[in-house]
């Protein structure tokens, strides 16, 4: 009162009313988060008993070698340490002499006594594995490399920041697949293709001189996940970056990352020859382009020594390739994996290779193209294919590819970006659908050949193995758009090291070291990331739907997008809805896509009254008035399913409403935020698709389903500009 009733002449100085202002503002200071930090929160210890239990540990920790990585890893255990205990940490000791409890050495670097007794286990780690070890009051971390030394440390660090007991360590870990990589889609110019989380992080004007924060601590967050490499440019390449002015900023990054043991990969543009110097053809059987890309692979060693090779998409919506010619994918890869063979190098081909005339079902075409070419390509060649035979959708089979190219390595590609999911702002947890496609029986070598088999290699005995993802990373401070998006970077890196992790244990340690140890915080928002993907895929494309997006920028519902250059690209293609039916018959009847799936899948999937209904419409065209196993008619069910997401979706946010006070407020309110974007457009995907198939139906909604809240003429001239992402 008295301060507020003298706020002009005031009775207490200046000074002291600004002190007294900063103490008002001090919680919020305290508390706001905005989530630059990702999993790496390091958040202090709860009480004393933890403070006391961890910083044993902490407080005599030896770290022994040398190296740029034990440099990192020293600055990590620094970073860990003032936020577990909030203050200056103490020395750590980088020498042996002394009593360490706490040791962080590759196996070689270990002092014999404690080297003796690990032995035997160190035997059975690979080049970027680690060991955690508990023995006789002595926990020790070690690895073969440098690299495994850093993993190993971030493993150690996850254990604390979950809070998990130190004495009942034994782990030896090694990733199952070779190449993890980030895959941007980020152009020179600094937008990112289908990116939602503001611009390109990589700043290339001020490449190569400057080299900001971000792209360490980006190389950190990575390397604390496993992931040991990045494409740094769109598929849809541009040519440029393989000349001199782009190769020596690439070369930076590539400086900036090597540390964490990252290496960089460039997209490269399948006519590069032509548009950079001027050959009259990119023809790969040519001499002279297999002799420019030789000499332009030259030059990239030169600026970059350990490059990790080309990302290519070719053949695909308008980008060169091969076909120009009339020669193969394999033709078209070869060569550049000719170019890179001498120095290491490995190609990553993309199987996302279909027609412009769409001259069979689009979801056909890479199979039927790439097939035939098993055993084809060299040895440093990897085929890089999509999780589902169309696009990213909300859900699809997995690719009759996985299981059907025995002799020739094929890497995975997940879209972390949400390009089909809701982009920005809607929360749904990726891993749930990334499981659901790695666990899924190819049945190539019998029952019991899950896709997570034959990426890692096992299944064929690949001698190269990899998994990519597309990065959902930009400008925005949080790094991903939406907080939770966070948490589909964090568990694609662990799929990437092992895609049969248990994908539950990996949302729980990214909640854990995100937000809280909190056991309430961390049920609920388990709760809520377990469930999103149904929710998300009931409001979106239940039953089998597919492709049923607004054209072009993919935001919001689009089932009446239809006409345009090309057929594929349109809505109408795929759902085929009229006044009968609605579905895409892939049967012997249809276009047989189901026979590119092992013949367990045609007795799955085969029978429209059998099969699963979460593909129903992606295999079988079905009358509006067909009674379903759950005894529904079709039109019913699918009405049903909307509402239900959009009901899951109203209970999430009322689930993240309770979490109110136990999350710090800034990000409690940012996603709190979203949420109700997210609701608000779940009702428009419910309302805007059940309008546009019920002029087909013919048929009222079912009690139960809202009322729509507008006409079909609303949605279909409801217009947005400049949606991101294009
Ligand atoms: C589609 C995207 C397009 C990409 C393409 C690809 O809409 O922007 O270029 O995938 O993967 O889903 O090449």
């Amino acid at each position: 009162m008295y301060i507020y009733g003298n706020l002009l002449k005031p009775k207490i100085p200046m000074k002291k009313l600004f002190l007294i202002y900063i103490l008002l503002l001090l919680p919020v200071f305290v508390f706001a988060n905005d989530g630059y930090k990702l999993w790496l929160q390091y958040l202090p210890f709860e009480n004393k008993a933890i403070t006391e239990y961890y910083g044993d540990y902490l407080d005599n920790t030896v770290l022994l070698g040398k190296s740029p990585t034990h440099d990192v890893i020293q600055k990590e255990l620094e970073l860990a340490y003032s936020g577990f205990f909030d203050k200056n940490p103490g020395n750590i000791s980088r020498t042996s002499v002394g009593s360490g409890l706490l040791w962080i050495a590759k196996f070689g670097d270990l002092p014999k006594e404690i080297r003796e007794t690990i032995t035997d286990h160190a035997q059975s780690l690979n080049d970027e594995g680690y060991l955690l070890h508990y023995l006789k009051g002595k926990l020790i971390v070690s690895s073969k490399t440098d690299i495994g030394l850093l993993y190993g440390t971030f493993a150690l660090l996850k254990k604390i920041q979950t809070r998990q007991k130190l004495e009942d360590l034994h782990e030896i870990s090694n990733p199952k697949i070779q190449k993890r990589l980030l895959n941007h889609w980020d152009n020179l110019n600094r937008t990112v293709e289908r990116g939602f989380a503001g611009f390109s992080i990589w700043n290339w004007h001020r490449l190569p001189q400057h080299i900001d924060q971000q792209y360490i601590d980006y190389a950190r967050a990575n390397a604390s996940i496993g992931i040991n490499g990045t494409s740094i440019t769109n598929v849809n390449a541009n040519a440029l970056v393989l000349t001199p002015e782009y190769l020596e900023k690439a070369a930076a990054l590539a400086d900036a990352f090597r540390p964490y043991g990252i290496k960089v990969y460039l997209t490269a543009r399948f006519n590069a020859p032509m548009v950079l110097d001027n050959l009259p053809t990119a023809d790969p059987l040519d001499p002279k382009v297999q002799q420019w890309w030789k000499d332009k692979t030259k030059e990239i060693y030169n600026y970059i020594p350990d490059f990790g090779g080309f990302l290519v998409k070719a053949d695909s919506e308008g980008q060169p390739g091969p076909h120009n010619y009339g020669r193969t994918q394999a033709d078209g890869a070869n060569m550049l994996a000719d170019a890179v063979k001498p120095f290491g190098g490995i190609v990553m081909w993309r199987a996302f290779v279909y027609n412009e005339h769409t001259p069979t079902d689009r979801i056909r075409q890479a199979y039927d193209e790439f097939k035939p070419l098993d055993g084809k390509f060299r040895d440093n060649v990897i085929v890089q294919v999509k999780n589902g035979p169309l696009d990213f959708q909300p859900r699809e089979p997995f690719h009759p590819l996985f299981g059907a190219m025995p002799e020739t390595p094929l890497m995975m590609e997940f879209q972390i970006t949400k390009e089909y999911l809701g982009q920005d702002t809607h929360w749904v947890n990726l891993a749930t659908m990334w499981e659901e496609v790695l666990k899924s029986d190819t049945y190539a070598k019998g029952p019991g050949s899950p896709v997570s088999k034959v990426v890692d290699g096992s299944l064929h005995n690949y001698k190269l193995t990899g998994i990519a993802g597309v990065s959902n990373i930009g400008t925005d401070r949080n790094w991903t758009g939406h907080h939770t998006a966070q948490a589909d970077w964090f568990a694609f890196g662990q799929l990437a090291w092992n895609p049969e992790q248990n994908i539950d244990n990996i949302g729980e340690d990214w909640i854990r070291m995100t937000f809280s140890n909190d056991t309430e915080v961390i049920k609920t928002i388990k709760g809520i990331m377990m469930n999103s993907y149904e929710i998300l895929v009931n409001y979106m494309t239940p039953l089998g739907l597919h492709h049923i997006m607004a054209r072009s920028h993919h935001w919001g519902p689009g089932p009446w997008v239809t006409g345009g250059g090309r057929d594929d690209w349109t809505a109408t293609y795929y759902h085929k809805a009229n006044s009968d039916s609605i579905g895409f018959d892939r049967t012997e009847k249809g276009s047989n896509a189901l026979a590119q799936y092992a013949p367990e899948w045609k007795e799955t999937w085969g029978d429209a009254e059998s099969i699963p209904l979460e593909f129903l419409l992606w295999f079988h065209r079905v009358p509006w008035d067909k009674k379903l196993s759950t005894g529904n008619t079709l039109w019913n069910e699918m009405a049903l399913r909307y509402q239900k997401g959009v009901e899951g979706a109203r209970w999430m946010q009322k689930e993240w409403s309770k979490l109110e006070g136990s999350i710090d407020p800034e990000r409690f309110s940012h996603i709190a935020s979203f949420l109700n974007i997210q609701v608000n457009e779940a009702e428009w995907w419910r309302d805007a698709c059940l309008l546009y198939f019920g002029q087909y139906s013919k048929m009222p909604l079912p009690a139960g389903v809202e009322a729509p809240k507008h006409d079909l003429t609303y949605y279909l001239n409801f217009k947005r500009n400049f949606v991101p992402g294009i």
